[in-house]
């Protein structure tokens, strides 16, 4: 079995856990109050926007080979910041003023700590699994969610074939440079694979309860009634 199988099978629960996540159902169920969704919409644009330096910094560390699928992938996710703008633009969520949550900001610099400090292989490994959780994530919402949804658009986005194909030619990449690692290496991507899991879940909650940051209020910014 693959490094990547392997991982899958050793978090089931957790991996379980997050995909039978409110926020997820009643997307799909079409409950999910506007707020909520336009709360997680704001925050995982910020992310998406961090993403692109994320990526940026995995290119000196990685071989010639996959030069072509970090550009491919910055050029998609410059893509989903049009799709956020579009649907935001459509539906009236205010995206102006928007600041990251305590989760997403944290998330954030655990992406950007790993692309700085962390080895290609485990840089990869926190990748695969986030693009592999919302694969998975949004796939939960399709079985179901009215395809006149305002909120379809990202689930064609994250549950399509496009991007299906995409998560697979991650995961196979993966496998190898987990080949090619030190025991030392993969305990450490193991790890990882399984922080990542764990931030995905909290975003998911986050999107569900609230933006705010721990001892405070609703920040100031937001109107009343939004939190
Ligand atoms: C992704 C995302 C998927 N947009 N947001 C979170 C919190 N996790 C994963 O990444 P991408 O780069 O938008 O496909």
């Amino acid at each position: 079995m693959g490094f990547v199988q392997e991982q899958h099978e050793r978090v089931r629960a957790t991996w379980e856990h997050m995909l039978r996540h409110p926020f997820l159902l009643q997307t799909r169920d079409g409950t999910i109050p506007f707020e909520t969704f336009a709360r997680w919409m704001r925050q995982d644009y910020l992310f998406v926007e961090a993403a692109i330096p994320f990526m940026a910094l995995m290119v000196p560390k990685a071989p010639p080979e996959h030069w072509e699928l970090h550009t491919s992938v910055i050029a998609m996710l410059n893509r989903e910041l049009g799709l956020f703008r579009e649907r935001a633009e459509a539906v009236g969520v205010d995206m102006s003023d928007i600041r990251p949550s305590f989760i997403n900001h944290a998330y954030i610099q655990f992406l950007i700590a790993t692309a700085s400090q962390r080895s290609y292989a485990e840089t990869f490994t926190v990748l695969y699994t986030a693009e592999k959780a919302y694969h998975d994530s949004w796939t939960v919402v399709r079985k179901g969610i009215d395809p006149e949804s305002p909120w379809y658009p990202f689930v064609e986005n994250w549950a399509g074939d496009a991007f299906a194909q995409y998560v697979e030619h991650l995961e196979k990449e993966l496998d190898a440079l987990a080949e090619a690692a030190g025991p030392a290496e993969r305990a450490r991507m193991a790890e990882l694979f399984e922080t990542t899991l764990r931030y995905e879940i909290a975003f998911w909650e986050m999107a569900m309860t609230g933006d705010g940051w721990p001892g405070l209020d609703a920040p100031v910014r937001v109107a009343a009634g939004r939190g």
